[in-house]
């Protein structure tokens, strides 16, 4: 209501009174923030990043000395986009990244959570994972699936420090509202019982057969518990010779037996080979991908920043950048996982040819 003192034309005095009331009854009026709900390009916070293998190497066997797995639930260096908040829990896009790692004679204790999650291995041999009652040996390079609201556990039963990427659909769930977690308990027990044999999951779904007395019973989760580093390796490898993607190389997804889809609901994984020289074109898409290196070293120009990696490290491409690779010096090999399932469920899938190198 304008006051007394009010000059009939201070319009912009006024419109400043009534924003203030309506703040104070938590209404923004949507000409005051426009960008958030009509833009013409989707207006991305998450910036490029890479966490290198040599930095966080030594800070994983300094937290190896401080906490115990116990204490921390799980002893996980969180990769936080640099344009995040710091306790967002968030990667890049509807995906998270953490480093985990088990010293010798650990174990992290079964638990369950709504939150899908999958591993790569990135160093050491002989620790094993068990969920929903099956045990695997993990090796580098290994990829692990840990579906939702399964009890998984992890231990280190070998003479050597174990580390492997998580990915998680953290902050889909979190944005969700649906986030659940609990603790295994069966009397003093805190690690889940192992009733099936070693390799159950692979002889029954996942060697082009499947037993056909069973429904899987949750057909949007994969049932293959480990996708050994050695076929998937292999299985690039057989197939160098193909042109493969123009964007990628020669990329292939990690496949649910049950649909032919992503290995998660909400996450599809890829293993990709650049050969020597290779230089893809240029492409952009509103996935948000987090990227590790398994084998080799290449650079990506992401947007306008140049960044060269190293087996180890992990980096990340926001959505609806602009991006391209190249292996240096030899072969590469790119472990990667995106947020693309969600995306395409709802229709919300783009892909755009780059303008450098498109
Ligand atoms: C989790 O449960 C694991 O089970 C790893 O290994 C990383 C990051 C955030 C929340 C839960 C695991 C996690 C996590």
């Amino acid at each position: 209501m304008p006051t007394p003192t009010d000059r009939p034309n201070d319009l912009q005095a006024q419109r400043d009174r009534f924003h203030a009331e309506l703040d104070k009854m938590s209404i923004i009026p949507l000409w005051l923030n426009l960008g958030a709900a009509a833009q013409h390009e989707p207006n991305v916070a998450a910036v490029p990043h890479i966490w290198r293998w040599n930095e966080i190497k030594p800070m994983m066997l300094r937290g190896g000395d401080l906490i115990t797995p116990q204490e921390a639930e799980r002893r996980v260096l969180m990769l936080i986009n640099p344009s995040y908040e710091k306790k967002s829990a968030r990667t890049v896009g509807m995906i998270f990244g953490g480093i985990q790692f088990l010293m010798p004679g650990e174990i992290a204790d079964s638990h369950q959570h709504s939150p899908n999650a999958h591993r790569f291995i990135i160093e050491g041999e002989g620790a094993y994972t068990a969920v929903d009652g099956e045990r695997t040996i993990m090796k580098k390079g290994d990829f692990v699936t840990t579906p939702a609201w399964k009890w998984h556990d992890h231990g280190n039963e070998s003479d050597q420090p174990m580390a492997w990427l998580d990915g998680l659909d953290l902050p889909f769930v979190n944005l969700m509202d649906a986030n659940f977690f609990e603790d295994y308990q069966d009397g003093n027990r805190q690690t889940q019982p192992i009733f099936r044999n070693n390799e159950d999951s692979l002889h029954r779904w996942g060697r082009g057969m499947k037993p056909a007395w069973e429904q899987p019973a949750e057909p949007r989760q994969s049932p293959i518990l480990n996708y050994r580093w050695t076929d998937s390796r292999a299985n690039l490898h057989a197939l160098r010779e193909d042109e493969g993607s123009p964007y990628d190389g020669i990329i292939m997804q990690y496949v649910n037996p049950h649909n032919g889809g992503p290995t998660l609901p909400t996450i599809s994984a890829y293993l990709q080979l650049l050969r020597k020289g290779e230089h893809t074109k240029s492409h952009r898409h509103t996935a948000s991908t987090i990227y590790h290196v398994a084998e080799g070293g290449g650079g990506s120009l992401i947007g306008d920043r140049e960044i060269l990696w190293q087996e180890g490290d992990t980096f990340v491409i926001p959505s609806w950048m602009e991006h391209e690779h190249w292996s240096i010096d030899g072969e590469a090999v790119l472990f990667s996982y995106s947020d693309r399932p969600i995306l395409q469920a709802f229709g919300f899938y783009r892909e755009a040819r780059g303008e450098r190198r498109g």
